[in-house]
C-alpha cells in the first residue's frame, strides 16, 4: 500500500480476514465503511509516525482501524529496522548518491516532512542521532 493516499468507501469491506495491512504515511482519509465485515483485530504498519497518524481521517464503521494494533515508524529510521541508528545515516546517504540501499523508506527519511528527500533531511538525521 506504498503511497496511498486515500482508501476509498468499501475498498476492503469483503476482506473478512484481513489481519495485516502497511499503510503509507502519505494516507490523509479513510472512506466510511472501508472496513465493513473486517472485525478481526488486525496489526496495521504505519509508516508514519504516531502523531501523523492523528491527522487522518476515519470514515464511520471502520471498526477495524480501531480495534487493530499499530505499529508505527519511526521519523528518520530509514532502514526500517525499528530503531535510530548510524545505519539509517549511511541508507540515507547510498539514497542521495543514487547508489540503492537494501532497504529504504522515503518516507521516514524525509524527516522535515516536506515531500522531498534531500540534504536537509541528511542534516537532520544526523543532527537527531547526535542528540541521542
Ligand atoms: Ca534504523
Ligand atoms: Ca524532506
Amino acid at each position: 500500500m506504498t503511497g496511498i493516499e486515500y482508501i476509498g468507501p468499501s475498498s476492503f469491506a469483503n476482506c473478512p480476514k484481513l489481519e495485516e495491512m502497511k499503510i503509507s504515511r502519505r494516507l490523509y482519509a479513510i472512506g466510511d465503511d472501508a472496513f465493513e465485515k473486517c472485525k478481526t483485530r488486525g496489526m496495521i504498519h504505519y509508516s508514519g509516525t504516531e502523531e501523523s497518524w492523528k491527522n487522518v481521517e476515519n470514515g464511520k464503521n471502520n471498526l477495524f482501524i480501531r480495534i487493530s494494533e499499530f505499529a508505527y515508524g519511526i521519523s528518520g529510521d530509514t532502514d526500517e529496522d525499528g530503531k535510530l541508528g548510524v545505519t539509517d545515516v549511511i541508507a540515507l546517504q547510498k539514497w542521495l548518491l543514487s547508489v540503492p540501499p537494501e532497504k529504504f523508506n522515503s518516507d521516514l527519511a524525509d524527516l522535515d516532512e516536506n515531500g522531498v528527500v534531500n540534504i536537509f533531511d541528511f542534516v537532520l538525521l544526523k543532527r537527531k542521532l547526535l542528540k541521542k
